[in-house]
């Protein structure tokens, strides 16, 4: 039986039930007071390492994720969890055969835990889920968290915020792509790759990236460039590699300012939490409804709307 307080589900989790991670992860999902007892929880304890890997659909981040998975667990981390925010993930079953054969390997073995993430359509959404989750799953003992995307969307950006290390996966022919896309990715990127490195094209590529990345701002870490056969696993030792060193960069240059930066955003995805699930409960959602009904009558405007709920600013 899986337990419901949130304190016993955390402790089933612990002892190893992956009933009650999942339950606890969905808690997350849906947003509400259990959501908030376990993220509580979850926060008292330290933060795993969390990987992002994001980029276009297809671009193959799947597939190195998985590459990525069995190298780490390859004398790094005791332990890895996968959060796919990638519709279009095969982990989440629309896999071809390949990917789904290389992940029962994974989905057998006790040191790896895969989950795709759904918003379950509560206020807020995945870009509060993704990083409670994460925090979760570093609470119950998971050291490294990888977490999915896809895309240069303000979920990525999110999560790259809350993410230790961000691989931004690229293919040959990305010197295509329009530069708002680019400059998306070339904000988010701590390690660039170039997946499919069995194709043509790589070495425009590389310059087309180099090219940008001397353009952007110089900082402490310039984004390295890892060219990759993720289905072959050719250069997958490279690309740790490079993980390993923006690890050991942030390790060496501890920096308020990042730390800052990180609890700020927190705070702020929990002020939103904390705002909407008040003024959702005030009269039981009556005084919401009537405030969105108002604003679309033109009988107020945002800001009044906000102050009828919330009192002044
Ligand atoms: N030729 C080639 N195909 C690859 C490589 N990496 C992934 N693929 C294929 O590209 C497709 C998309 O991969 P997937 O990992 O699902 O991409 P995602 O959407 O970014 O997660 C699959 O058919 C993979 O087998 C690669 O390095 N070379
Ligand atoms: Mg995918």
């Amino acid at each position: 039986v899986i337990p419901d307080d949130p304190d016993a589900l955390l402790e089933a989790a612990r002892g190893g039930s992956r009933g009650a991670l999942a339950r606890a992860l969905t808690l997350i999902e849906s947003g509400g007071e259990p959501q908030r007892a376990l993220a509580r929880s979850a926060y008292a304890a330290p933060a795993p390492y969390a990987l992002g890997v994001t980029g276009p659909p297809g671009a193959g981040k799947s597939t190195l994720t998985d590459r990525v998975v069995a190298a780490l667990l390859d004398g790094i981390a005791e332990r890895v969890a996968v959060l796919c925010v990638d519709p279009s993930s095969p982990f989440t079953g629309g896999a071809i055969l390949g990917d789904r054969i290389r992940m029962q390997d994974h989905a057998t073995d006790p040191r790896v835990y895969i989950r795709s993430m759904a918003t379950r359509g509560h206020l807020g959404g995945l870009a509060l889920a993704v990083p409670d989750a994460v925090r979760v799953l570093g609470a119950l003992g998971w050291g490294w968290v990888i977490v999915e995307t896809v895309g240069v969307g303000q979920l990525e950006v999110d999560v790259a915020a809350t993410a230790d290390t961000t691989v931004v996966v690229t293919n040959p022919g990305w010197g295509d792509s329009t530069q708002a896309a680019k400059a998306g990715l070339l904000e988010v990127a701590d390690v660039f790759v170039i997946n499919k490195a069995d194709r043509d094209g790589v070495a425009e590529t590389r310059r087309d990236l180099e090219q940008m990345l001397d353009l952007s701002a110089p900082g402490a870490w310039r984004a390295p460039v890892v060219a990759t056969v993720a289905t072959t696993g050719e250069g997958v030792d490279g690309l740790l590699g490079a993980i390993l060193d923006h690890r050991d960069h942030l390790r060496a240059t501890p920096s308020a300012q990042r730390g800052l930066e990180r609890a700020r955003a927190e705070l702020e995805r929990a002020l939103g939490a904390t705002l909407r699930s008040r003024v959702a409960g005030l009269d039981g959602g009556a005084a919401y409804d009537e405030q969105v009904a108002a604003l679309a009558e033109g009988r107020t405007d945002p800001y009044r709307a906000a102050e009828a709920l919330l009192g002044p600013a």
